[in-house]
């Protein structure tokens, strides 16, 4: 796609939201500045052996002091908007009461130099940093502590913040962060996680009301990552492991929010979600709020084969999905990133087929809040060495040509308004349990200096949206 940049920026109709992504824990650093409580991933990456490289992430890409540079980075970019998320334990150091004035003075100065750069704030409520002074989402007070978060910030951001998620990747947390112990808090429940998707669902719900209560004038939505499943042979179990795959995984997360009740499970999995009856009795139309949009992440599809795998999980570390009676199998016809995950594009579009056929008009115009892939790349960037990746290049252009080609009129995806796309991610980051091993960047980070150097992706970038029609 490197001398494409025309024909990419042809396809993107006017008024489409071009962006780009980050989250506060993978960016910001300064985990103890201006009065900043501590998060459970602050906890879970000073434990013993939890993060593949042994980083944490007090420094990251100290964004904390050099979110200017950031913000004239995008500018220079010509991106329309900026996603990024508020870190919880910034202002309410442990969860609950007072606000921070340091920590909301830090995204006040973070919103200015963002309008004054003409960058589209989307910020996202939480990103992971749980407060590490609440219990957790297995107790149901913390939907209702988040809700309280979610008011006071409402009230003092309502009036320059365009777009609010609530939540990212809800599924993400049950899965990594409950059920298989790759992410914090590292708890290795299984199915017995269940309760903490529900009480994030509810979280959500209520959020979503007390952003509107507190007369915010943005859109508001959730951001849930889809990834299709598909069995990896025509045995019986391979599809019934599909089947409960796509269940936990994707419906479980969208139905409540879209549908205003939980999908019914597959045969002969119902026992294990008995839980969840009783809680959708009490709480689906809490969390069944309308909403502005429906953010969507992703990255790749699963292909599910009966039979336990060797534990191995595409987040890079051994997890307790040995336990489980199913695993990922590979998918050796396709080229894979730096993380091993499988570069299918057409995937995208059968994500958003799926989100017109499943929902249909229950389903809020779309939005792609992260797509984007990392890679082994050769120069660090910081030395003034360009990154030449290419990879990331046709990655990215795959990725968006998919969408917006499975959106027209008479299309695959036909139903799906598709409003924008979002580039995870800015920079090179902390990537969870990977640490500092996997690279989502357009724009380098040196690991010794932290300096920022462009990679020729976002010099692509930057083309495409330069041409595209005003
Ligand atoms: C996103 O998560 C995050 O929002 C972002 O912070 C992160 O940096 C980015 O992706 C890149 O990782 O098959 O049960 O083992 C998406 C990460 C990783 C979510 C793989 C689903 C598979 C769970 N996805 N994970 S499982």
């Amino acid at each position: 796609w490197l001398g494409r940049e025309r024909e990419l920026a042809g396809m993107i109709p006017r008024g489409f939201e071009v962006g780009v992504a980050t989250s506060a824990f993978q960016i910001e650093g300064a985990t103890r500045e201006g009065g900043r409580g501590p998060s459970v991933w602050d906890v879970f990456t000073h434990e013993n052996g939890r993060i593949l490289d042994g980083s944490t992430a007090d420094v990251a890409t100290d964004h904390y002091s050099r979110f200017a540079d950031d913000v004239a980075l995008m500018r220079e970019l010509g991106v329309d908007s900026y996603r990024f998320s508020i870190a919880w334990p910034r202002i309410q150091p442990r969860g609950r009461g007072q606000l921070s004035q340091d920590g909301l003075a830090f995204y006040d100065r973070l919103l200015d130099a963002l309008l004054v750069a003409g960058v589209s704030p989307m910020a996202t409520l939480y990103h992971w940093d749980t407060p590490a002074a609440l219990a957790g989402w297995l107790d149901r007070d913390t939907a209702y502590r988040f809700a309280d978060y979610a008011f006071s910030l409402g009230e003092v951001f309502g009036d320059r913040i365009d777009s609010w998620v609530t939540i990212n990747e809800p599924a993400t947390v049950t899965l990594n962060g409950y059920a298989l112990g790759l992410h914090a808090p590292g708890s290795t429940l299984l199915f017995d996680a269940l309760p903490a998707a529900h009480h994030q669902l509810l979280g959500h719900g209520l959020a979503v009301d007390a952003l509107r209560s507190a007369g915010v004038r943005g859109r508001v939505g959730i951001t849930n990552v889809h990834s299709p499943v598909e069995p990896a042979g025509d045995r019986e179990d391979d599809a019934a492991y599909a089947a409960l795959f796509d269940h936990v995984h994707n419906r479980l997360f969208a139905d409540p929010v879209l549908l205003g009740r939980y999908p019914e499970p597959p045969e002969p999995f119902q026992g294990l979600f008995a839980s969840l009856r009783e809680a959708d009795r009490d709480d689906a139309a809490t969390i069944a709020q309308p909403l502005d949009f429906y953010g969507l992440n992703y990255y790749f599809p699963s292909r599910i084969a009966a039979g336990p795998g060797d534990g191995s999980s595409p987040d890079g570390h051994a997890s307790a999905m040995s336990s489980l009676p199913f695993h990922l199998a590979p998918w050796p016809e396709l080229g894979r990133t730096g993380f091993g995950w499988p570069i299918a594009p057409g995937f995208l579009a059968v994500a958003l087929r799926e989100l017109a056929e499943r929902y249909g008009t229950a389903l809020p115009p779309v939005v792609i809040t992260e797509s984007g892939a990392s890679f082994v790349e050769t120069a660090d960037g910081g030395d003034g060495a360009r990154v030449d990746d290419g990879a990331r290049i046709d990655y990215l252009a795959d990725h968006l040509s998919a969408a917006l080609a499975a959106t027209g009129p008479g299309r695959a995806a036909e139903g799906v308004d598709l409003r924008g796309f979002f580039v995870w991610s800015l920079l090179d980051n902390f990537e969870w349990a990977a640490g500092y091993t996997q690279k989502f960047g357009l724009v380098g980070v040196d690991p010794r200096t932290r300096d920022r150097t462009p990679k020729a992706s976002y010099h692509w970038l930057q083309t495409v949206l330069g041409d595209r029609e005003r």
